[in-house]
């Protein structure tokens, strides 16, 4: 491994600098642990450029300058979560994500709306993107042109503080996304690329001709086709600029280690405004090399880890949300916690809808035995549906294990959830069908693609089906909100022009208010839904079986049965029972027979015998706790 040369910039003389400059007690203590880890992470990165060197003395300043501006109530934050370490890992994390403008009109309306998530029992909000971007298509303000401005239709950075600490004071940590793989194309940074202004002409990948992107492309994927074919833009001047995503999100350039500066500046900014947990987008994308997919390189782990040890100096109570949404194996390589403590399960997520479409768990109960475990001091958030697409990402061989071949079961959970196959329950709409490769996702509200919007007899059941399993795996659940009156798509996209071209806005609705009006009206599929909702929010509040990770898979000897049992104290577990069937199962006493026959529904608070089996009605769940 390189070592970054020179006297000036090793660990020694920083933190001897420091201490000459009596800098604070807190924050020496934590340069002290997490410098050594940030210098070690430089020279693995950076340490065969010449700058690397300054680069992370001046980072370990921005570090400290941050600290020193942090509000006294986050630093008394910090030591809480400092102290208690697994605070994010307990059966009361319930989380919310919604649009600021479309469910509340703008930041104030989120507050107003504090006592609703209280009343849901949330502990975890988040805020989808709302920071200035571009006017019109802004990719949902995953486009973003200031870190430090609020969208102005919304509200302002100190609106945004405020809020912070008052979810804050509602027990509700605050969580809003880190787009750090691409800006909009009208970020300063990126008018100043452009514009060749010095300091700035390598903050993104631009080339004057074809030949580079030609050779890049070989080996990438398209992500978004509709927008544009392979992974890059042409700029008006003729030359070429890296775009992952839509045409006006161009990727950062990350082996310039000023880019890494500036995008810690970003990142502390936002951790001292109190938001406590930041969604790290895309992170398998922010590492490019020619030859390679350019997703997840052992460069994209590096990145974050150092991002990891600026936060541990300078905001050491702050956690990172993963958003990788590819291979399962990959999806797990972004988890530590010395990386990104927390991470969607995308895998679990994609999973349930499989299971609910061809009524058989196994895949999903294979993945619960083998892939669901973590390491110690992280968790999953598991969610039914979030704002994007639904992928396929299952792995291919494990599904070959029960003899599914991947590709043609992908098309064919691509027709089931948009409604072309035959005796489908599902409304969904498809997303970014790429004719070339066969690709294609799944758009859709939980209500639509489980078969309420169809009026299917099961569409209410599998709703709280899936939300049931996404409550009990362990880990942080995460609903999206409105799902919880079972909303419906809303097809209204089609005529806006802004949002036409990306079927993702179907499952984006208003807030939607005649089902949170009929909330308590058992007539109704909202009141329904919310009923039993709440209802299960409730009993995972008081289980402390739920609390982190450990799951154990069960064998309930029925293929539509997914189960297992969350251990807790005493001898006691929690069984969980879903049956994904349009039909009633039963599982005999035998295959029960390893557990004391007595135990409690718990969602019913009724004892149950099981010395008689249990019977599962069609898409049926039961939470026991058994022993
Ligand atoms: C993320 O998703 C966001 O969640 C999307 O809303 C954004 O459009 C996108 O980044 C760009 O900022 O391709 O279809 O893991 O699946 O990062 C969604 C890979 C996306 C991608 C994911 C991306």
């Amino acid at each position: 491994m390189t070592q970054l040369q020179g006297t000036s910039h090793d660990v020694p003389a920083i933190l001897a600098d420091l201490t000459a400059d009596q800098v604070d007690r807190e924050f020496l203590a934590n340069a002290e642990v997490h410098l050594p880890r940030l210098h070690d992470l430089f020279a693995q990165l950076y340490g065969d450029r010449a700058d690397g060197f300054e680069r992370l003395a001046s980072v370990v300043d921005l570090a400290r300058r941050s600290w020193a501006a942090r509000p006294a109530d986050l630093k008394a934050l910090d030591r809480a979560r400092e102290s208690e370490p697994e605070w994010f890992e307990s059966e009361r994390m319930v989380g919310g994500v919604c649009y600021v403008d479309r469910y509340a009109g703008g930041l104030s309306g989120i507050r107003d709306s504090i006592p609703y998530f209280r009343e849901l029992g949330l502990t975890y909000l988040h805020l989808m993107p709302l920071f200035e971007s571009p006017e019109g298509n802004s990719d949902g303000g995953y486009a973003v042109s200031s870190y430090r401005r609020v969208n102005p239709k919304l509200g302002t950075m100190a609106d945004l503080a405020e809020l912070a600490a008052e979810l804050r004071r509602a027990g509700i940590s605050l969580v809003v996304d880190f787009i750090f793989n691409h800006t909009s194309n009208e970020h300063r940074w990126a008018q100043k690329a452009v514009a060749g202004e010095r300091g700035y002409e390598d903050f993104y990948l631009i080339f004057p001709d074809r030949e580079m992107p030609d050779a890049y492309e070989r080996t990438t994927r398209e992500i978004f086709p509709d927008d544009h074919p392979g992974s890059f833009v042409q700029l008006d001047d003729g030359r070429w600029i890296w775009a992952t995503f839509y045409h006006f999100q161009w990727d950062l350039n990350y082996a310039n280690p000023a880019v890494f500066e500036a995008m810690a500046g970003e990142m502390l900014y936002l951790a001292n405004q109190g938001v406590e947990i930041l969604r790290m987008d895309a992170v398998a994308f922010i590492w490019k090399r020619l030859g390679t997919t350019c997703e997840s390189l052992p460069e994209a782990h590096l990145l974050l880890q150092a991002f990891n040890a600026v936060l541990r100096m300078a905001a050491p109570g702050l956690l990172f949300k993963s958003e990788a949404i590819v291979h399962p194996d990959e999806v797990v390589s972004y988890i530590s916690p010395d990386e990104c403590q927390i991470s969607y399960n995308p895998l679990q997520m994609a999973l349930t809808w499989e299971a609910l479409a061809t009524r058989d768990g196994r895949l999903l109960q294979q993945a619960l035995e083998r892939r669901h475990a973590l390491p110690a001091g992280t968790a999953w958030v598991n969610y039914v549906r979030s704002h994007d697409d639904i992928g396929w990402t299952f792995a291919d061989e494990d599904a070959a294990e029960l003899g599914i071949d991947g590709s043609p079961h992908r098309r064919f959970l691509n027709d089931f959830y948009v409604g072309r196959a035959e005796g489908t329950f599902a409304r969904g709409v498809p997303f970014q069908e790429n004719p070339r490769t066969g690709d294609a996702r799944v758009t859709g509200t939980t209500a639509s693609l489980a078969g309420i919007e169809a009026g299917d007899a099961g569409g209410e059941d599998r709703v709280i089906l899936a939300h049931a399993l996404a409550l009990s795996t362990g880990g942080i659940p995460l609903l999206y909100l409105g799902d919880e009156v079972a909303q419906l798509n809303d097809y209204g996209y089609s005529d806006r022009p802004e949002e036409a071209g990306d079927s993702r806005w179907v499952h984006r609705p208003f807030r939607p208010a005649q089902n949170y009006a009929d909330r308590r009206d058992a007539d109704t599929p909202a009141g329904r839904v919310f009923a039993r909702l709440t209802r299960l929010l409730d009993v995972r509040r008081a289980t402390p079986e739920f609390s982190g990770n450990e799951l154990i898979a069960f064998d309930a000897h029925v293929p539509s049965v997914v189960a297992f049992l969350r251990p807790g104290d005493n001898g006691f577990a929690v069984l969980v029972l879903a049956n994904v069937a349009d039909s009633a199962v039963e599982i005999d006493a035998l295959t029960l027979s390893g557990m004391a026959p007595e135990a409690l529904d718990l969602v019913s608070s009724a004892p149950i015998w099981l010395g008689v089996g249990v019977t599962l009605a069609a898409h049926g769940t039961r939470w026991l706790r058994v022993r």
